[in-house]
């Protein structure tokens, strides 16, 4: 053929269904962090990126339907940074996606696991999805084969080599940072825990719940899994969690009906920013 009577076709008319494998990654990132960039950036660079921070390829219709929810409380630049970079990634992968914030109101502790299983509540009130990418604010993902897919048997923890662990897993069980669940799997472990308050341990409860309900962990190779974390401080309001080992000596028990059959919220509003899905919620506090 004739490459020079080819016309692109203007008006991206989807006949059929992406590759498996999309063509256009890249592979290794550079990440520079030092000024978070501005919205209106990042929007500009993201035309394609409709209301309420959603995508859907443009010439093939995708073949994997993921939503990205992420755990926020006063973040913004952070936020800003995983933006800049997540939103030109999962268009490389072809992926038709919705990037959701669950922002926690007010003052009391952060709990992070419930926020998730908030988020994963609302998701899928808006559109069925093949898969929940659970994701830190501070992590940039450093290669875009990483694929922001599920497994179809296991869950599978994305974030297998973090910086700040000299790019391999801090222990073996470690399911901190970013991991991928179908509905399906995360059903099954009875969703996150709701009662961890504070920093630490609701990811080693997750890992638990995992194993307890006969399932294993597989992970993106330390070689693709690598991420960068934006470096900060602890935050005021996520003070370490002094239940937290007492509580995973109980998850054998506990796990059953502590989760997404147990969750109590109150959605404060839900709202289409241009690059996200924001939702505000007053999950209670401590009991
Ligand atoms: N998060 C917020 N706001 C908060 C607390 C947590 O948005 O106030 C979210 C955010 O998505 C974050 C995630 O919860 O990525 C996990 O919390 P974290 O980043 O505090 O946990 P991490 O283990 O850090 O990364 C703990 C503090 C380490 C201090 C080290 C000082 N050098
Ligand atoms: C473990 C925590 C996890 C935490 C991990 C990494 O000790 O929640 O360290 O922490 N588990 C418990 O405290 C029971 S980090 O180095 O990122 O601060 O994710």
């Amino acid at each position: 053929t004739n490459l020079s009577l080819f016309i692109p076709n203007p008006e991206a008319v989807r006949t059929q269904y992406c590759p498996v494998r999309s063509p256009i990654l890249v592979g290794p990132l550079t990440i520079t962090l030092n000024k978070p960039p501005s919205l209106k950036k990042i929007q500009m660079k993201n035309r394609y990126v409709t209301s309420g921070g959603s995508f859907s390829p443009r010439h093939c219709f995708g073949r994997y339907r993921t939503a990205v929810i992420i755990p926020h409380r006063n973040r913004e630049s952070h936020l800003r940074s995983l933006l800049y970079y997540l939103h030109p990634f999962l268009q490389r992968q072809q992926l038709h996606y919705t990037i959701f914030v669950v922002h926690q109101a007010g003052n009391a502790t952060f709990n992070r696991a419930k926020l998730l299983n908030i988020g994963v509540t609302e998701a899928l009130r808006y559109d069925s999805w093949d898969c929940f990418i659970l994701h830190d604010v501070d992590l940039i993902p450093e290669n875009d084969y990483n694929l922001y897919i599920c497994d179809e048997h296991y869950p599978k923890h994305l974030s297998s080599a973090m910086d700040k662990f000299q790019y391999s897993l801090p222990y073996w069980t470690y399911f901190g940072g970013v991991s991928a669940l179908t509905p399906d799997q995360f059903m099954k472990i009875n969703g996150f825990p709701n009662t961890y308050w504070g920093w630490g341990g609701e990811d080693d409860d997750i890992a638990m719940r995992i194993r307890l309900s006969g399932m294993k962990i597989t992970r993106t190779p330390l070689s693709l899994g690598r991420y960068k974390m934006i470096p900060h401080d602890r935050d005021s309001g996520n003070e370490e969690n002094s239940h937290r080992h007492n509580l995973l000596s109980k998850t054998r028990k506990t796990w059953r009906e502590d989760g997404m059959n147990s969750i109590d919220f109150r959605l404060l509003s839900r709202e289409k920013a241009e690059l996200y899905t924001n939702l505000t919620v007053d999950i209670g506090e401590t009991p």
